[in-house]
């Protein structure tokens, strides 16, 4: 399985529960390495790039004011096929179909406010790191803890 970078964001709602922690801790329980991670609030400019794909949808407008209005954490995590594994870690998108283990599954109840993004292809990846960071914030390191946890 191919090393993957992909993008995931805890959005306003999930810090403002202040599940952060919680939900960090699911990825790197999993071994994904954490390569980049801040705390921003997103400005309109951003959001509308970031949910380009999303804009004419009768949900569109409501999804923008939602993402900007508070404070996100932005982080990138890194592993063999990590685009994949975080979005079965984080869940579907409608939570009747977010299975019961799964981020969303465990705590969301509107798909409006599902507490959490990642990047849905190598693409939708790349696209988003380049939206959110600089290369200077995405740090190369090796984690050493062994052959049995991803390490690079
Ligand atoms: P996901 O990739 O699971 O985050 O979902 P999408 O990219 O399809 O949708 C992005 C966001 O739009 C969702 F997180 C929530 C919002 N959305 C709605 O509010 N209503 C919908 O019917 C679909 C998505």
């Amino acid at each position: 399985m191919d090393i993957e970078q992909t993008f995931v964001m805890i959005k306003p709602d999930g810090v403002q529960r202040m599940l952060t922690g919680e939900i960090i801790s699911r990825f790197e329980k999993k071994g994904l390495k954490i390569s980049a991670m801040k705390m921003l609030i997103i400005n309109k400019d951003m959001a509308e790039e970031h949910y380009s794909e999303h804009k004419g949808k009768p949900f569109y407008e409501s999804l923008i004011n939602f993402i900007i209005s508070g404070p996100v954490i932005a982080f990138i995590l890194e592993g063999p096929g990590a685009i994949s594994i975080v979005r079965k870690l984080v869940g579907a998108t409608d939570p009747a179909d977010a299975e019961p283990g799964s981020i969303r599954g465990d705590h969301v109840i509107f798909t409006t406010y599902n507490i959490i993004h990642s990047s849905d292809s190598t693409n939708s990846a790349g696209r988003e790191i380049s939206l959110f960071f600089k290369k200077e914030e995405i740090f190369n390191y090796s984690l050493k803890i062994g052959k049995y946890l991803f390490s690079s």
